[in-house]
């Protein structure tokens, strides 16, 4: 379906992103209607859109071409078409089996090859040309993400007037990593085409500095600029800034939701059916291996196995959304996590009582909510995550200060989240002692954790974020134009 222009104006501020942040809904038999996809991404960035009179560039979501017109008058779309194969070379190769596993620490091996770079090289470009057709004179472009890496550098070419940022929410690894790329090069210049260059952390930005001067791509400096800014490289006629700004959540929308009676409610009866005084341990992801599912199930298996827990006195809830459905390293994992929930079942269940919970599917916010506050325990797990905002969530979703938070060292939450039992998910052994940790953690102390970890994502939320990265953008120079 083609999403309809509804603005034919051009635009002062605009943010591009690989998907639209819309979906299309089935209506019973009728046709299948545009609906908004909820997030933090767009809760933040609504306003800003809406204040700013700007407007969103991204795909629809389907490589299909039955017209069905979109419209909302709060936010101007502005699609980008893909085709089957494009989707298939650009997106779920190039972009989730080669850049997603090298940039996760290559915990799954990437795999390189020309045609999904070829690709990912044109739709880059035709979302350049689509910003380029309907941005301002000077109007400011926020680029999101690793899918358009090449945009910052099209774009300018075509606009040299506008200001552009470009923020990565996964990680950036270290030049060691990246440099297996076979077009290493092209990538950096891509970004080196922004003016302000966003990671979550300041280790992402660190590793950027560090790669542009191995490649010799411009004189880099780091330090000398005041935070969230970290350093700035040098090209001929123009300087590139890089820094760190932290992705948050809505929380004060997440915190009135978590009031709710309905979540209350629903929180309630998922404890009642899961069997009253057991213990709730719950872990939320899409089924990606970067999120140490298994990990976590290894370790609860493991629990049991010793005897530290039972299937009478505790529970694991796993949530995971089906994801990139297609690409191999996908479904292998899938069959790793099922064949393990099957095992745990099998050999620790009894009739009518089963240790694991696993539900393929994604839930609504509601039932996310309900879930949280249902848990004693959060486990997120990642082996690597740029942040990872499950963990912000359960936070703001506990106002009763109750629940205890297990969390990888290797998310980028950890860096603002001390207070959450910080653990290592490659190390077996302590990821079980943490987690029976985690359900015996005393009272006194689980509040004080969890008030310290609420007072974070309430200071620090996605508002903050945002606003934060576009302020930086704001003040350093741009383009041509000097400083
Ligand atoms: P993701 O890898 O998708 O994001 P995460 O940050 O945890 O990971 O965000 C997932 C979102 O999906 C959360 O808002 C969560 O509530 C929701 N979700 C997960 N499972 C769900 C389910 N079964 N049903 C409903 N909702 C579900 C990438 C990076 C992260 C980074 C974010 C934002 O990998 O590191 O934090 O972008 O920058």
């Amino acid at each position: 379906p083609r999403v309809r222009h509804t603005a034919d104006q051009e635009t002062e501020f605009l943010v591009v992103a690989n998907r639209l942040p819309v979906h299309l809904e089935a209506h019973g038999t009728a046709e299948p209607r545009w609906q908004r996809s909820p997030g933090g991404l767009v809760s933040a960035l609504e306003p800003i859109l809406r204040a700013r009179r700007g407007a969103w560039v991204g795909w629809a979501g389907t490589t299909g071409d039955t017209p069905v017109a979109f419209h909302d008058p709060d936010l101007r779309l502005h699609p980008v078409p893909l085709n089957e194969s494009e989707y298939r070379d650009y997106y779920e190769g190039f972009s989730n089996a080669t850049l997603w596993p090298l940039f996760h620490d290559a915990v799954a091996p990437p795999e390189f090859k020309q045609a999904w770079w070829q690709s990912y090289r044109q739709v880059n470009q035709r979302f350049a040309e689509h910003t380029a057709a309907v941005a301002a004179p000077g109007a400011t472009v926020w680029i999101q993400d690793y899918q358009l890496m090449l945009v910052p550098a099209l774009l300018r070419e075509r606009r040299p007037d506008v200001r552009i940022g470009f923020f990565l929410h996964i990680p950036f690894p270290p030049p060691e990593l990246f440099l297996q790329l076979p077009w290493r090069t092209e990538v950096v210049d891509g970004l080196l085409g922004a003016d302000l260059v966003g990671f979550q952390l300041p280790g992402g930005a660190r590793n950027f500095l560090q790669l542009v001067r191995r490649l010799h791509r411009g004189e880099s400096v780091a330090g000398g600029q005041p935070t969230p800014v970290l350093g700035t490289v040098r090209l001929p006629g123009r300087t590139v800034r890089a820094g760190a700004f932290p992705i948050s959540i809505d929380t004060a929308g997440l915190e009135a939701l978590a009031h709710s009676e309905a979540v209350r409610e629903r929180a309630q009866r998922i404890r009642h059916r899961l069997g009253g005084s057991r213990k709730i341990m719950l872990g939320v992801d899409r089924l990606d291996y970067t999120k140490g599912i298994d990990q976590r199930l290894r370790a609860f298996e493991g629990l049991l196995a010793k005897n530290r827990i039972t299937a009478q006195d505790t529970v694991l809830v796993q949530i995971a959304t089906p994801s990139r459905e297609r690409v191999e390293h996908y479904r292998r994992q899938r069959a790793r996590v099922e064949a393990q929930v099957g095992r745990i079942n099998g050999t620790f269940g009894q009739v009518g009582r089963v240790p694991v919970h696993y539900l393929h599917t994604t839930v609504d916010r509601t039932e996310l909510a309900a879930l949280y506050q249902a848990a004693d325990v959060m486990l997120v797990t990642p082996l690597r995550d740029g942040m990872n905002l499950v963990a912000k969530e359960f936070v703001a979703a506990r106002p009763d200060l109750g629940g205890a938070l297990v969390l990888s060292e290797f998310a980028g939450a950890a860096h603002e989240l001390p207070q959450a039992l910080l653990v290592n998910p490659h190390h077996l052994s302590e990821l079980e002692d943490t987690m029976a940790a985690a359900l015996d953690l005393e009272e006194r102390e689980r509040r004080h954790r969890m008030r310290e970890l609420r007072r974070h994502v309430r200071e620090r939320d996605v508002h903050h974020w945002a606003r934060s990265f576009l302020s930086a953008l704001s003040e350093g120079g741009h383009g041509a134009v000097p400083g």
